[in-house]
């Protein structure tokens, strides 16, 4: 089987450990392909390579932004130009029903060609300032913050690399981006169009390999101006702790436990429906997975057996069958998740469908977990407070406004939350006291490469997408002007 390989400073070269690792079709257990296992002197002549690019070289961030601009233009459409491929390979690896796969193959085109249009707008600012010096003027201008490591989860391959690559190179930054060790065989596609369409060597490099051998240096390292990630909390916080060293610009998203709050008055087939999109999309494995249903009280019963009888006629299928929900990334999450159903259960929630692995037809050897709800839930319960990320909620009863806001509060994460009512005042009191960074009224999961992504509390902070994307990517720096050179101002108090 043909070898994957790191790309660095514009050439394919394997990992100088010399070992392997093996990619998994989660459908169905059996090795897809084999990728370079890289250790940290891998990213060190990763990081070498992009701060040469930057600091010496100086050919992208200098480039003239409509021509970087025309860059990630085309980048967007040799992605379109691969999408069918794109799609399969996300979806074997993954695990996703290929038509999510290509929704993600769409969207990371328009996250490109955003950002190439965005990167062509007016940026910074001029300033009526003080004459106090004399005549002055003051303007501000972005600049990329130099070298840029990017490092992201398995759940959308394709699409979380290009939620931090498009901005980050749009910007004019030096970046290496390594990928999940789970899923990595998108990222080395795309890394053949950054290739193909000739980015300059070292602007952008790629390290295939583990967080804990390959991507803690990208955190540690001095040579790295900023660290963008997406993964677990836990993950996160070892990453921020390691970037303290030269205290480089850190970029945290991370895990959630998102309310959906759902009142009497909401539209109970599209709650329902709503709610279905919220919690098994991607198998459940979406940070931003509704995953806590909090729901008034008088009409629980209704909205729990109606969303029991959906999620038991989802169709489970491997991805390429195209059914409603895919396997489970990997033997290890497909472990993590089942834990989390024996735990609920031993906790007292009410099991109300679901629980188990589905081993069906096709599926005997694949990670596949049937569409689970927990009813009767307790703010104690871990099922309550934990990420499962998997097709798992819990259902949680409110009979006042103030105790769903609480209710919806209590937790440590911030992610994301929706509330769901035919009030709309109600609507917005809800969502303005959800202490979340991405919510949603009467719907749930819509996410636009126009608007801004990240969370509060210990979801992280920084924002993905949108201007806010952009300006993680930037410095501002502050210019002033003295417009007669000749005369020198005093304040009265330094005389
Ligand atoms: O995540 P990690 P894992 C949650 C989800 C899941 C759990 C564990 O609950 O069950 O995390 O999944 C890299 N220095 N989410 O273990 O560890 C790693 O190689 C630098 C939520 O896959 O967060 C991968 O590229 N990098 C989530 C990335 O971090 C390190 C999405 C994510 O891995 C590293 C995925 C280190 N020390 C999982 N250790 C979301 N919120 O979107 C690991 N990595």
């Amino acid at each position: 089987m043909e070898v994957r390989n790191n790309y660095i400073n514009g050439r394919w070269q394997a990992s100088v450990s010399g070992a392997t690792r093996e990619v998994i079709n989660p459908s169905n257990g059996e090795v897809i392909a084999l990728v370079t296992d890289s250790v940290a002197e891998d990213s060190k002549q990763a990081i070498a390579a992009a701060r040469h690019a930057f600091d010496h070289d100086g050919s992208w961030r200098r480039m003239a932004g409509p021509k970087r601009a025309d860059m990630l233009l085309r980048i967007a459409d040799a992605i379109a130009a691969r999408a069918d491929e794109l799609a399969v390979m996300d979806t074997l690896d993954n695990g996703k029903p290929l038509r999510e796969a290509r929704c993600d193959v769409d969207d990371a085109v328009a996250c490109f060609r955003y950002y190439a249009g965005l990167i062509t707008k007016p940026q910074g600012g001029v300033y009526e300032v003080s004459d106090g010096f004399g005549p002055m003027h003051a303007y501000s201008m972005h600049e990329p913050v130099g070298v840029c490591a990017l490092i992201t989860p398995w759940n959308y391959p394709l699409l979380m690399a290009t939620w931090k690559l498009a901005p980050a190179l749009a910007a004019g930054n030096c970046v290496v981006f390594k990928p999940s060790e789970v899923t990595p065989l998108s990222a080395v596609a795309l890394f053949e169009i950054f290739d193909a369409v000739g980015l300059p060597a070292g602007t952008a490099n790629l390290v295939l390999g583990s967080g804990p051998a390959a991507g803690q240096e990208l955190a540690a390292s001095h040579d790295v101006d900023m660290i963008t990630f997406t993964g677990s909390t836990r993950t996160g916080q070892t990453i921020a702790a390691a970037a303290v060293g030269n205290l480089k610009k850190v970029g945290l998203e991370l895990g959630g436990k998102s309310p959906n709050i759902i009142f009497a008055d909401a539209d109970l087939e599209g709650a329902v429906e709503w709610a279905m999109i919220g919690v098994f999309f991607n198998q459940g494995e979406v940070c931003s997975a509704g995953s806590r249903i909090l729901i008034e009280a008088s009409i629980k019963d209704r909205f729990v057996a109606r969303l029991a009888e959906r999620a038991n006629a989802m169709t489970i299928a491997p991805g390429m069958k195209d059914a409603d929900m895919g396997a489970i990334v990997s033997a290890a999450q497909l472990e993590k998740v089942l834990g989390h159903i024996e735990r609920a259960k031993q906790q007292g929630a009410t099991l109300v469908c679901g629980g188990e692995r589905y081993v069906e037809g096709d599926c005997a050897n694949g990670y596949f977990v049937r569409p689970t709800i927990f009813d009767n839930c307790t703010r104690d319960m871990d099922i309550v407070r934990e990420e499962v990320f998997g097709p798992v909620v819990a259902i949680q009863t409110f009979t006042t406004e103030a105790e769903a806001i609480a209710m919806a509060n209590d937790t440590p994460y911030g992610l994301a939350g929706g509330v769901f009512t035919s009030d709309g005042a109600r609507a917005l009191r809800v969502v303005k006291e959800v202490r979340a960074g991405v919510t949603w009224i009467n719907c749930y999961n819509p996410t636009f490469n126009e608007a801004p992504w990240g969370g509060y509390k210990m979801s992280g902070y920084g924002r993905d997408l949108g201007v806010n994307g952009l300006l993680e990517y930037q410095q501002v720096k502050q210019v002033s002007i003295n417009l007669q050179p000749g005369l020198v101002g005093w304040y009265p108090q330094r005389g």
